[in-house]
């Protein structure tokens, strides 16, 4: 189905202005934003993007752009809550707050949010920010049944809608996709005109592109598990035509938004095989998370075939009792199996890993390094501690002892005025804070294919936040995904 924006009518169309709060660099292009601005403009609303990445007086442009605009209603998109590593105590819920405040001296309009950041916790953001609603999940979907829902004062009734009622704050629980819904994902077809994409491919380096959302798996400490969104996929026909639509703008290289690509296995091959039709496995390149558990050959094959140039693995660790903590279900033969399978194909390899979750101790840590090293990933990329977000599985299992945690253990943040633990706050075993992190330091001056979550200033360093090497060598031309090209910069610096 080929959805046509151009035969909706015109008349009495509302206005949303549709602002980007993200400010990183290398600048990421949003993404959600883009799809939900096309999909609303299908449902009679005339969407506006307020990109604020690029403009370093960010309220003046802001007051600018609203003044113009007068929107009937202002959605913001909040991508990241905090940079995600022990190493940084940057929260960007400032940022979104002092937005909320500039949007509501201009518009006395609605203001909404929404974004992969605002659904780590929905009522606790919108609390603090003071905006007037919120909707987790697909926001493709979604939205316009929300803008819907507000004009008719029925917001309670719509999915995934988080609004203020006599009884506070409330998160409306998302439901299965109905039928009209389904259809709007699976089948849209994105021009993806919104945004200055050919901007964000010369400062950004890859520009994203989802095949699916949600995730079936059900990792303790991530944010995604404790959302419980319906995995729903896209048709692969209308994944060409907006590859299409992006090859047209000079933009030949992207990275996958899938949380896994590889789940559901079936709907990942159907991808690759529809890029392959197309004949356009040589002319892209494109770069994709994936589970390790669900692997075989031809999914492998197919993906090299495709234009598939680096993968990087959510392995997290490989010692037994920290899989099990963590609820993973690969361990260290389903891992040599897969590299058994990817040394056949030409494809970059990286292993994720997160070192320093409960339960952790050194020698689990080094045994997961050293198993790590032996399968000989291109990459390795070194989390230390994980970020206690408020809904996840493993802060709810230690809620009732964080103070307790904080004065004997070794956790890292701030818990004063961070009751719901919105500002960062990780949890790092003592074992690992001390003399292993030097250690680790060490490993890597003598292994430049090992990254840790340091600041962006340290060599080994793989943040892709205000990363200005990096940011530096996308200028300069390179392209691809980050891990792959801070991994060729420091391989020549060797
Ligand atoms: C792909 C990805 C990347 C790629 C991006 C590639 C690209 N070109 O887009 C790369 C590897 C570069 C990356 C980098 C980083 N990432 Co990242 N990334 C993701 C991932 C897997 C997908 C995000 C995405 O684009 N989804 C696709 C779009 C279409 O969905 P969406 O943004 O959610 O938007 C939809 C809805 O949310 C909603 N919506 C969105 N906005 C709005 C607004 C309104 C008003 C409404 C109503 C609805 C709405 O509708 C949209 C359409 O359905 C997510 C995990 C996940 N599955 O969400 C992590 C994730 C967002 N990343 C995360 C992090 C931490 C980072 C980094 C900070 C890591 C680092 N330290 O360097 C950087 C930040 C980079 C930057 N400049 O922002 C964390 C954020 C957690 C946190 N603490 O905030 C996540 C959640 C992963 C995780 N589980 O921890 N990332």
């Amino acid at each position: 189905m080929k959805i046509n924006v151009f035969h909706v009518s015109i008349v009495k169309r509302k206005s949303i202005a549709l602002i980007n709060s993200n400010r990183i660099h290398p600048p990421i292009s949003p993404v959600g934003l883009e799809y939900l601005g096309e999909t609303i403009l299908y449902r009679g609303y005339n969407p506006f993007l307020i990109d604020l990445c690029f403009e370093n007086d960010w309220q003046a442009y802001l007051r600018k752009r609203l003044s113009e605009i007068h929107p009937d209603y202002i959605g913001i998109t909040f991508r990241n809550l905090d940079e995600a590593m022990s190493s940084s105590e940057t929260s960007f819920l400032p940022l979104l707050k002092d937005i909320v405040n500039v949007c509501r001296e201009i518009s006395q309009s609605p203001i909404i949010l929404g974004g992969s950041g605002y659904a780590i916790a929905p009522a606790e953001i919108l609390k603090y920010t003071g905006a007037n609603f919120g909707l987790i999940g697909n926001g493709v979907n979604g939205t316009a049944t929300l803008l819907e829902c507000i004009g008719n004062n029925c917001v309670q009734k719509c999915p995934g809608a988080v609004y203020r009622s006599d009884e506070g704050i409330c998160v409306n629980p998302l439901s299965p996709l109905n039928s009209e819904d389904t259809q709007v994902y699976n089948k849209f077809y994105y021009s993806r005109n919104l945004a200055n994409l050919p901007k964000y491919f010369a400062e950004g380096g890859q520009i994203g592109i989802e095949t699916k959302r949600g995730c079936s798996n059900k990792c303790t400490y991530c944010v995604e598990s404790s959302l419980e969104v319906p995995i729903s996929l896209r048709n692969p026909k209308s994944i060409i035509h907006e590859l299409k639509s992006l090859l047209n703008k000079g933009i030949d290289v992207f990275h996958l938004c899938d949380s896994e690509f590889n789940l559901p296995l079936h709907h990942a091959k159907a991808v690759c095989q529809e890029i392959i039709n197309e004949g356009l496995g040589n002319t892209i390149k494109w770069y994709a998370y994936c589970t390790p558990e669900v692997f075989d050959e031809e999914l492998a094959e197919l993906m090299e075939k495709s234009g598939c140039h680096g993968i990087n693995f959510c392995v997290d660790t490989i010692d037994e009792e920290m899989l099990d903590i963590l609820n993973k279900k690969h361990n260290y033969d389903t891992l040599s199996l897969l590299m058994k399978i990817f040394r056949k194909t030409k494809i970059s390899i990286m292993f994720d890993l997160i070192l320093g979750a409960p339960g952790e101790t050194k020698e689990s840590a080094w045994s997961t390094i050293d198993k790590a090293m032996e399968l000989k990933p291109d990459v390795i990329g070194i989390s230390l501690g994980i970020r206690l977000y408020p809904h996840t599985q493993i802060t709810k299992r230690l809620k009732a002892q964080i103070s307790q945690l904080f004065s004997e253990r070794g956790l890292i943040g701030n818990l004063v005025d961070n009751p719901d633990l919105l500002l960062p706050v990780f949890y790092l075993e003592p074992e690992i804070s001390n003399e292993f992190i030097p250690q680790l330091k060490t490993l890597t001056q003598s292994m430049p294919n090992i990254f840790l979550s340091l600041p962006p200033t340290e060599k080994a360093s793989y943040t892709y936040c205000d990363n200005t090497e990096l940011s530096e060598a996308i200028k300069q031309g390179a392209r691809g995904a980050y891990w792959h090209i801070l991994h060729q910069l420091r391989s020549k610096h060797k």
